[in-house]
């Protein structure tokens, strides 16, 4: 039943030119074997964020920190973006107001076809200079040396580690979009970490619809008007299905 209402309400949204926002998070690439954060087999099992994603960690054992974001490439390197990432790709040829809020770091979605989207929490694939220079650098191949900006300082992976704040541009963006979605969708996400953790929130209390995506409860369950309970990978390409039928 709760598949069909979402249909009902994306065509709704469809019909009436409003606006459908997605924010999707580690679980929307589980099914790419990406492990996700938190959960069984999530990255936090071994280790703990302070441990790995913060700048201080970085300071106290650059090697350490570098080696994990070197194994987390590897991992995405070999995978390939799922169903669940298609159909969200396809979601957006659909509407003619759709915007794509992530917090991956890995670049599942824009391989998959997505192309207005904002990574709230910057992107893996690439390097920055720890001191601040511009440049960024797409770490092509593995290295297990950490790499040195000309001015001398060590690279970092160019995502945002706890404690240090969001690009403003896509913070601001993201909750523009958020504020004025009819429909919004959270995929895959444990709803834990903020500010991103906030934007199904900021939609709903905006008018949204807000349905959730997700094969266990999380902080957001109670307060989504419609929860479809399962795997990105399958539920996804299911609404998508419905949004592409003949049938009225
Ligand atoms: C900041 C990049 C200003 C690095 C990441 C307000 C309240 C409380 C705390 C705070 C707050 N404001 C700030 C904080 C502190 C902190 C925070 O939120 N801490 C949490 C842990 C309490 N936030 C910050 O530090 C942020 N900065 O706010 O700056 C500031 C500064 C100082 C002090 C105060 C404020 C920066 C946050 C960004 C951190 N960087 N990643 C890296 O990747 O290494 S966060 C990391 O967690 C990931 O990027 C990921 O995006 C994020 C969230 O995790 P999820 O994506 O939700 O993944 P998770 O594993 O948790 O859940 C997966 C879900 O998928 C599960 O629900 C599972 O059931 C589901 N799933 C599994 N399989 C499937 C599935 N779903 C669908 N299909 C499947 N097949």
């Amino acid at each position: 039943m709760s598949i069909e209402q979402a249909i009902d309400r994306l065509k709704e949204a469809k019909l009436k030119g409003g606006s459908v926002a997605v924010l999707t998070g580690a679980g929307i690439s589980a099914e790419s074997g990406i492990p996700t954060f938190r959960g069984a087999g999530g990255l936090w099992k071994t280790c703990r964020p302070e441990e790995l994603a913060t700048a201080e960690a970085f300071e106290a054992q650059p090697e350490v920190v570098w080696e994990w974001y070197e194994w987390r490439r590897g991992i995405i390197r070999k995978a390939g973006p799922n169903p669940g990432h298609l159909a969200i790709a396809q979601m957006e040829s659909l509407f003619s107001n759709f915007f794509l809020i992530t917090q991956n770091v890995d670049n599942l979605h824009e391989r998959a076809g997505s192309r207005t989207l904002v990574h709230l929490h910057g992107t893996i694939s690439h390097n920055r200079c720890y001191h601040g220079c511009p440049a960024l650098i797409e770490a092509k191949e593995p290295q297990a040396m950490i790499p040195k900006c000309s001015c001398g300082a060590l690279m970092r992976p160019a995502v945002v580690w706890f404690g240090e704040m969001l690009p403003e541009e896509a913070l601001e963006h993201a909750a523009i979009v958020s504020q004025e979605a009819s429909v919004f969708l959270s995929v895959g996400t444990s709803g834990i970490v903020h500010p991103a953790a906030s934007l199904p929130l900021l939609a709903k209390s905006n008018g949204a619809f807000l349905i959730e995506v997700n094969p266990d409860p999380t902080p957001l369950t109670s307060s989504s008007d419609l929860v479809l309970q399962g795997p990105s990978g399958v539920i996804l390409p299911s609404l998508m299905a419905g949004l592409t039928s003949r049938t009225p």
